[in-house]
């Protein structure tokens, strides 16, 4: 993900650098003064860093740094870059730094590098990159006020984060924004152990086929063929990449969540929080929704000097660094600029305060933008503690209520046939490459889910008509009983909010189905995500999905609908359905068509279990 110096958040490389040629060049009406470094860190390598000075400068000022591995050159004066425009014209000075091995800077880049071994001096990671620089910055910048902070979404949230994990004592406040904190459990890379196909394939050519970055060829507009096509994962070294790229190769090499995807991990790289810290995260969020929320909780359970803070609003991935954020995809938040907000209110208050002394500190534990009702709220925890955990239950007939099924449950079950020759698409196709031109990747999880509606392969329960607002506010999940008649099998659960059937408000959203929260988990891992086991055939298991937090009221007049599928292609890899160790390496003879059943009896009564708020 890039941020762009018109203040939109695109991860489209072409258009970036197009528009970057010459912007390295200071204009005369720019307001900041530019001076190009390289710094030297504890191991000699030296990083690119940009540093930007007010040209007027009137008081000793903070840092406000941002490390990326996307490339700082071409980076304008801050006020002309809409996501910090309201920290630039308040004054700061702004430091952009390539992180090691990316764009100008030396060294190698390492994927999301582990922390160093603290014995050896010269030993490195991001923290100490961090450290260092902030070290050297207050040495060599004139007029700074001794204080540092640092924000960044996304790989540049993780930076931010794991800078926190042994901050220089000048580093006073983070703001993360759409961290990754699990890339096995959540977030980019793999959901519950489900492998994110199209993302983790073309992010790892993106970043590590050539040190700026690069797309991959495809050749063809929509890739969803062209995924099909690959066959077995195991043709992705033999055909294409030839073992080139050290991502794809720890994919393939860590199928399970072993110590190189716990080494990674926020919750196990995190104690106290040693800085202020804030977390953001985006309801829509198609990369790191559930990084921030993690990243909070963990900090949550030792913040004794309330340090730690979370912000959730209406957005896609880094959706509040740019633009109004008045709506999201087809979805409208009442003509709220939900982004500026964020900018303004939030993000610039809260370094003001840290780093500068200005305002008065007060600031809420967890702020979110409530959906359906499209209201700001504050709450004193997150979850707040005043929802009740209550169940909606799938039926027969595909039904859905508050009420638990009967013994008298018409039927036990409802079943489709899932074949992972004909996966279901993620995102009406054409799913053009992720950040490719034209790519509908940002939005896709505020899609209107009509359009699977009437697959065999993906069942539906939905409430009647509700006669009273259903608000929920905290975690979601979904606990499925279900079979298989293969011995793996992947499960998708969609909790989804079904506009009504002629919505006055606006009459070409009648109908919509907005998904609220969803998830994917993958059946080997029911027990253990390190040692995976076989299902067994036609017995019911039951599965306990986390689709994390949500804050939305399904408004009066709407339906609650939940839709259950085993493919979600090409985001999800295809499950061959038949147990094999690494699937990184399951032959193509390995995948078959399974029947799967999902069970709505006394006994086994699948349901998503709601956080309600009366
Ligand atoms: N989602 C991207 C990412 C972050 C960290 C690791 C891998 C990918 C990003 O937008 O930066």
């Amino acid at each position: 993900m890039k941020v762009l110096f018109t203040g939109i958040i695109v991860a489209g490389i072409l258009l970036f650098n197009i528009l970057s040629l010459s912007a390295q060049q200071v204009k005369p009406d720019d307001k900041y003064n530019r001076k190009e470094v390289m710094i030297s860190m504890r191991d000699g390598i030296k990083l690119h860093t940009v540093i930007f000075t007010p040209k007027e400068q009137k008081e000793s000022l903070p840092f406000l740094m941002l490390r990326t591995p996307y490339g700082v050159n071409t980076y304008p004066s801050p006020e002309k870059i809409g996501y910090v425009k309201d920290m630039a014209d308040d004054g700061y000075i702004f430091i952009f730094q390539d992180i090691r091995g990316r764009y100008l800077s030396e060294g190698t880049f390492e994927m999301q590098r582990f922390s160093r071994n603290k014995t050896n001096p010269r030993a490195i990671d991001e923290s100490s990159d961090t450290y260092d620089t902030i070290d050297w910055l207050l040495k060599n910048v004139p007029d700074n006020n001794g204080k540092a902070g640092i924000y960044g979404i996304s790989y540049d949230g993780w930076t931010s984060i794991i800078a926190a994990t042994d901050p220089h004592p000048a580093l006073k406040a983070v703001s993360e924004q759409a961290t990754p904190a699990d890339m096995f459990m959540n977030d980019d890379f793999h959901h519950n152990g489900a492998f994110r196909l199209s993302y983790g394939f073309e992010y790892a050519v993106l970043t590590e086929a050539a040190k700026t970055d690069s797309l991959y060829n495809f050749g063809q507009y929509d890739t969803y063929d062209w995924y099909l096509k690959l066959g077995p994962l195991s043709n992705v070294n033999k055909k294409y990449l030839h073992g080139s790229l050290p991502t794809w190769n720890n994919f393939v090499a860590h199928p399970n969540y072993d110590t190189f995807w716990q080494k990674q991990a926020l919750a196990y790289r995190l104690d106290t929080p040693r800085t202020a810290i804030q977390h953001v995260s985006g309801w829509w969020d198609q990369e790191d929704m559930v990084g921030p929320q993690t990243a909070y909780k963990t900090l949550e359970k030792r913040d004794k000097n309330h340090k730690n803070f979370i912000v959730l609003g209406p957005w896609r991935h880094g959706g509040w660094a740019g633009g109004e954020g008045k709506n999201l995809g087809n979805i409208k938040f009442d003509d709220q600029a939900t982004a500026t907000y964020f900018r303004k209110e939030i993000q610039a208050k809260w370094f003001a305060w840290y780093l500068k002394g200005k305002g008065d500190g007060k600031f809420a534990e967890a702020i979110s933008f409530q959906t359906g009702s499209n209201q700001w709220k504050n709450y004193s925890a997150w979850p707040p503690k005043e929802a009740t955990t209550t169940s909606i239950y799938f039926h027969a007939n595909g039904k859905l209520s508050f009420e638990k099924p009967s013994a008298a449950e018409a039927k036990p079950f409802d079943s489709f046939v899932s074949d992972p020759s004909k996966p279901v698409p993620y995102r009406q196709r054409p799913i053009e490459e992720t950040y490719g031109p034209g790519s509908r990747w940002y939005t896709w999880l505020t899609d209107d889910q009509r359009f699977v509606d009437n697959r065999p392969d993906v069942l539906t329960w939905q409430t009647d008509t509700l006669t009273e607002d259903v608000t929920i506010t905290g975690n979601v999940a979904a606990k499925l009983f279900a079979a298989t008649s293969g011995t793996d099998a992947d499960w998708v659960v969609k909790l989804i909010d079904v506009y009504p059937q002629n919505y006055k408000k606006e009459l070409k959203m009648s109908g919509y189905e907005l998904m609220i929260a969803d998830d994917v988990f993958r059946g080997r891992f029911r027990k253990s995500f390190s040692n995976p086991e076989p299902v067994t055939p036609g017995k019911v298991e039951e599965y306990v999905i986390d689709l994390h937090g949500a804050d939305h009221v399904f408004k009066k007049g709407h339906r609650i609908m939940v839709q259950v599928q085993s493919t979600w292609f090409p985001i999800i890899d295809r499950n061959p359905q038949k147990y094999v160790p690494n699937i990184f390496e399951a032959k193509e003879s390995d995948f078959q068509p399974a029947t799967q059943k999902v069970y709505h009896s006394a006994a086994f009564a699948s349901c998503i279990e709601l956080p309600v708020v009366k």
